[in-house]
């Protein structure tokens, strides 16, 4: 369905062009088309052929701007894409290795990328952010050893034979309140991460990104930006995505963590809303980490592999799916879960909260165990028996739904011994999937059951977002 997309949009463009400059011997179509003018300047150049074609491991992609032939972005297929350039190898930091390897600067930090992605028989270029501009024409060079197809051979682009278009004449408007991202190029801004670099950092009112139906296969990460929604069209149809972990980009001396597909850090009042947004790697990959004060996530659906969602600051989740295949949530923050849905293999939270602040708060959710014996919160030894666990760790039920969930309930609780009487691993009026109570007598002595009339103080505390989340209410925007 996705490629489906992407082709649809590709075609629709090309509108069946002839094969094109420079690519003698075989058919091709280019995205944006050659000689094509008003060209959003985060455009990804698309090649599709008619096989799948190959990366190579020589060969440069070189941008000019056709005015002085000067140089503006060049890639160079020697480089290998990351230590672990297909995310199974080591995810420990190596900081011996002085290898260079390709990297783009996202959101002002440096991340290791795929300077081209294939899917099915689309090449798509992701040349380096913000090096083209407005009010220019550009000329693309591509030697041949670059992309390699099933089926017949590609010539490439020379610099006297280019691929040429031209870049709108200016962007959005000063003071925009609202820009429009779409893949096919009918809108302010081709790529979510374009339109994120455009985004005030600090606006009176907030901005929207209005991002239209596509498949959007981009590493997003941004920081230091507040009052700023993100919206997509269709909650199943836009779809933002990547595959990153620990091992492709893995810890750096220099944090944060460059792991997540789409990430952020030190903002404030940010929404998201309906879209998707997948890690496609396993290991440990982020679909979603968010670092900040006062984040909205309403009517997200988030797929990812280990630690799915990785929360810092205050977050109000509300009406939303994760999906992940262990500590699905990694919590350092303080997060209110409203009517929405995890899904786990493995543990579905390991939560980190410490002393002062509330940890992950589920209030009329759902949460499966997909392999039968999930857990719903653990915390397990990761020092060899050498530092305290995370004393003041909370997680608590309320009303919510399970399935799939082993009778233990919460656990490991690992380390060396350590005064776990802080840990707060409640639950009240946990159900089944059909709505009825479920059995908690084997839980683990750690967790506890709040029961009625006992604790209708704390119950009425926990059902308030602003106990939760250091006194803020939040209001979601719904336009
Ligand atoms: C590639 O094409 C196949 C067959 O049309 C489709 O099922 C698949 O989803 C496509 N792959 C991707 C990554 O979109
Ligand atoms: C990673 O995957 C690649 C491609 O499938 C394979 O050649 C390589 O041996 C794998 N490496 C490890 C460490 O598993
Ligand atoms: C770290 O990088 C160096 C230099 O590339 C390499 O020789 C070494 O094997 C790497 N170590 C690990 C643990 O991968
Ligand atoms: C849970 O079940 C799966 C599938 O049967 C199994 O592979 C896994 O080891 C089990 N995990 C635990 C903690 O029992
Ligand atoms: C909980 O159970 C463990 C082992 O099953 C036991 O060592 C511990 O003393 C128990 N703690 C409490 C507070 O009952
Ligand atoms: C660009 C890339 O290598 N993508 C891979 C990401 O991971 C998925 C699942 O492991 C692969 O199918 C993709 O080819």
């Amino acid at each position: 369905m996705r490629i489906f997309l992407a082709l649809t949009t590709v075609l629709s463009v090309v509108g069946g062009a002839a094969p094109e400059g420079g690519s003698r011997g075989v058919d091709v179509q280019l995205y944006p088309t050659n000689g094509r003018q008003n060209v959003n300047p985060d455009a990804q150049l698309k090649l599709t052929f008619s096989s799948p074609p190959a990366i190579g491991s020589s060969g440069k992609i070189n941008v000019y701007d056709s005015e002085d032939n000067k140089l503006v972005d060049t890639l160079d297929f020697s480089i290998p894409f990351s230590p672990s350039p297909y995310g199974n190898g080591s995810t420990k930091a190596n900081y011996t290795d002085t290898t260079k390897y390709q990297t783009n600067i996202i959101g002002g930090l440096d991340f290791y990328f795929y300077p081209i992605i294939v899917r099915n028989n689309t090449a798509t270029i992701y040349l380096h952010n913000n090096k083209l501009t407005y009010g220019r024409t550009y000329l693309v060079e591509i030697e041949p050893s670059v992309l390699k197809p099933a089926r017949g051979s590609f010539s490439g682009f020379t610099l006297d034979r280019p691929w040429r278009f031209s870049t709108k004449v200016r962007g959005p408007r000063d003071g925009a309140t609202k820009v429009v991202v779409a893949a096919d190029g009918s809108g302010d801004f081709n790529t979510v991460q374009g339109a994120i670099d455009w985004a005030p950092a600090n606006p009176t009112k907030h901005t929207t990104i209005y991002i239209k139906n596509g498949n959007y296969e981009e590493l997003v990460f941004w920081q230091y930006k507040t009052n700023l929604v993100i919206r997509g069209q269709d909650r199943e149809k836009t779809i933002v995505g990547y595959p990153n972990n620990s091992a492709f980009n893995p810890p750096n001396r220099q944090g944060p963590s460059r792991r997540p597909a789409f990430s952020f850090r030190g903002s404030s009042d940010l929404q998201l809303s309906s879209f998707t947004i997948n890690n496609y790697y396993p290991g440990q990959a982020e679909a979603l980490l968010v670092d900040g004060v006062r984040t909205i996530l309403d009517h997200m659906t988030l797929n990812g592999a280990g630690d799915a969602l990785t929360t810092y600051g205050t977050t109000y989740v509300t009406d939303s799916k994760l999906t992940g295949t262990g500590d699905t949530v990694l919590g350092y923050g303080s997060v209110y879960w409203l009517r929405s849905r995890i899904e786990s293999i493995g543990p579905v939270t390991w939560t980190r909260t410490v002393q002062g602040i509330h940890g992950n708060v589920f209030v009329d959710s759902t949460i499966i165990g997909l392999e039968g014996n999930s857990t719903l919160a653990r915390l397990p030894d990761n020092s060899g028996g050498v530092m305290d666990n995370w004393p003041y760790a909370e997680m608590v039920l309320i009303s919510t739904k399970t399935g799939g969930i082993s009778a233990e309930g919460w656990g490991p609780v690992q380390g060396p011994p350590f005064d776990s009487s802080h840990v707060r691993f409640w639950e009240f009026n946990t159900m089944d999937l059909q709505g009825l109570p479920i059995d908690i007598s084997q839980r683990l002595n750690v967790s506890r059951e709040l029961t009625l009339p006992k604790d209708r103080k704390i119950l009425a505390e926990y059902k308030d977002p602003a106990n939760i989340l250091g006194g803020w209410r939040p209001v979601v925007l719904t336009a």
